[in-house]
């Protein structure tokens, strides 16, 4: 086989790969858009459902996972799909190569107080699972909708003329100024309040809205600094869900030169029992997951 018969095969397979994510790519484009203009109504009144976690669904909730399932039923590279808002996985496409979990509307209870919010992507291939992880992704819709996708690097893009244009490559810096401290104060372990303390001590700005992914996407795009969700006392394994927030984010962070950890191991290390299991969780520069490494080897 000549070697440029060669190189054609390897771009045949490439691109067909590069398709594929591809298209997952246009459909999560696709149903943001459609998303976008779902929030954009009225009436956001609670529906008569709940969640898995026992969570009151939003009217809201249950259309924009709607939106998201019809969106990626159209795409036959996606096997098996699992949303936050539904208590088991659904099987797509068997042929379909690529496992998709999603949080269709994270911190949908802030869109009546017109807050930021948004929606996390994490694409697995061949099963769910943090080491089965190939891409991620998420959307803001604030004041402009925004889409961040990672697969080798972290690209920011911005719906423009009902296009998401692209803007640039995110990078964090080794060291940043803000911190985001979730979870109930008071229900805080002591050591862990002296470790967000010491960081205000240091100068770092509080930035806390109480949605997830506003919140992290300050702080990438801001150039560093923490994000934590810990154990508390009333919620030993933490609030936010592996599959569906946590290890999408973990793969952006890491693949933006960050650090993500449960307070001792890397996030992309762990396992999962349920689709809806949670983790502490801990987002950031290198610097400041560093100082939380070490200040919770001595006491976790
Ligand atoms: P949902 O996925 O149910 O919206 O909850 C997740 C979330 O709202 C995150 O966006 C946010 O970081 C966290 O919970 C806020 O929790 P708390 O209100 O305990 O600080």
């Amino acid at each position: 086989m000549t070697l440029y018969r060669g190189y054609l095969k390897m771009q045949k397979k490439f691109n067909k790969k590069d398709n594929k994510m591809r298209d997952i790519f246009d459909a999560i484009q696709k149903s943001a858009k459609r998303i976008r203009k779902a929030i954009d109504i009225k009436d956001i009144g609670y529906s008569q459902q709940e969640n898995s976690s026992g969570e009151t669904q939003l009217e809201l909730d249950i259309k924009c996972d709607m939106i998201i399932e019809e969106e990626f039923s159209k795409v036959s590279s996606i096997n098996t799909i699992a949303s936050e808002e539904k208590e088991h996985e659904e099987v797509l496409h068997v042929e379909g190569k690529y496992y998709i979990a999603y949080d269709p509307l994270d911190g949908s209870s802030l869109v009546d107080v017109n807050l930021s919010v948004g929606s996390i992507f994490g694409i697995y291939e061949g099963a769910f699972g943090a080491e089965k992880m190939v891409a991620a992704c998420y959307v803001v819709y604030g004041p402009r909708t925004e889409m961040v996708f990672s697969e080798n690097k972290t690209k920011l893009y911005l719906l423009q003329a009902d296009e998401f244009e692209f803007v640039k490559e995110i990078q964090l810096t080794e060291k940043g100024k803000l911190n985001a401290p979730g979870g109930t104060q008071q229900n805080w372990e002591p050591y862990h309040k002296e470790l967000v303390d010491s960081f205000f001590a240091e100068g770092y700005r509080l930035r806390y809205s109480g949605g997830m992914v506003p919140d992290l996407h300050q702080i990438l795009l801001k150039g560093g600094g923490l994000f934590s969700y810990p154990a508390t006392s009333d919620k030993p394994a933490g609030k936010l869900r592996r599959l569906f927030e946590v290890f999408p984010f973990a793969f952006v962070y890491k693949t933006s030169g960050g650090e993500a950890i449960n307070g001792t191991s890397d996030l992309l290390t762990l396992g999962f029992a349920h689709i809806h299991d949670t983790s502490p969780c801990f987002f950031g520069s290198k610097y400041e997951i560093n100082r939380v490494k070490e200040v919770y080897a001595k006491n976790a």
